[in-house]
């Protein structure tokens, strides 16, 4: 595996035509290729220059996800925190087997209290310590955030994975395995709804949180057309899926989402712990992830 870091961001890739580029801005995964091809949606009016979180690849949403609550501690950050529009440093790289003679490269990131701004670090005021891990191997990415805490008070926090996957055409995809679940509907006055579809088509403004799924049920992906699985998503302790796509209208209102019509080739499928708070104890550490297969 061979790895380059210039001008802030971090590349790996495997003889075997994988790579993956993580800018140090927000530790964003901004593209992952599986047997050369791009996987990830990037919009391409996003900023890249830390003037705004990037709009597409991996964002890492912490400590909170969604706009703050009022009277909380979250309050004073920007809508889904702080962790995707601060500038981590790069720990360091692993190769390892990954089992039938495919190769490993994991990547670390460090992100901890004394790296904030004083903006950030007065909003929050907390000793932690992040370490977010992207691991390519043939055919999959895994990312994996650790929290610990180093201070001397509890403090609780949400995390999520907003993955903006690429796709041909949205009509023609189908999310599978959220039948039966509980989902708030962010597009209907956030209220509570319990999924009935096996295969949830998106012909239209889309921004569900499903909630308490087994991480270890693959959330799939599949093409409508030949019902063959895209992408497979499993997770280690986020235990929630926000499905969002943001249609005409909302595209069209994004400064940083373009083309306008690019809604049709994305899909948010963003493993998270969103639908409560983990508290952390001092001196605790919690650790959660996600694993993407791509068919290709
Ligand atoms: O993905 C779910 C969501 O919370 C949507 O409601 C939408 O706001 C999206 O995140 C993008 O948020 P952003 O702050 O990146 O524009």
């Amino acid at each position: 595996p061979t790895v380059s870091a210039k001008h802030g961001i971090i590349e790996a890739s495997l003889p075997s035509g994988e790579s993956v580029a993580v800018y140090l801005y927000g530790a964003t995964v901004t593209s992952w290729k599986a047997n050369g091809q791009e996987q990830l949606f990037l919009s391409q009016k996003t900023h890249l220059d830390g003037s705004k979180p990037i709009r597409g690849g991996i964002p890492l949403v912490f400590p909170v996800f969604g706009p703050p609550p009022q009277n909380h501690v979250t309050s004073p950050l920007p809508q889904h925190g702080f962790a995707r529009n601060s500038t981590w440093e790069f720990l360091g790289k692993s190769s390892s087997e990954a089992g039938k003679g495919d190769l490993a490269v994991k990547l670390d990131f460090g992100l901890s209290h004394t790296m904030l701004s004083e903006e950030f670090r007065k909003a929050w005021p907390y000793e932690f310590g992040l370490v977010y891990s992207v691991t390519l191997t043939k055919g999959a990415l895994r990312t994996s955030l650790q929290v610990t805490n180093e201070g001397k008070e509890n403090f609780e926090f949400q995390v999520l994975m907003h993955t903006y996957l690429s796709v041909e055409d949205i009509s023609n995809i189908r999310v599978k395995n959220l039948e039966s679940k509980t989902y708030i509907d962010k597009t209907r006055n956030a209220t509570s709804h319990t999924e009935s579809s096996p295969a949830l088509a998106i012909t239209g403004e889309t921004d569900r949180v499903y909630q308490g799924l087994d991480p270890a049920t693959p959330i799939i992906v599949s093409s409508a057309s030949d019902d063959q699985p895209l992408f497979s998503i499993t997770r280690e302790a986020l235990t929630d899926i926000v499905v969002w796509n943001p249609w005409i209208e909302k595209a069209k209102g994004m400064a940083d989402f373009g083309p306008d019509e690019a809604y049709q080739n994305m899909i948010c499928v963003e493993a998270g712990s969103v639908s409560s708070w983990q508290t952390l104890e001092a001196g605790d550490s919690w650790e959660g992830g996600q694993s993407i297969k791509s068919r290709l």
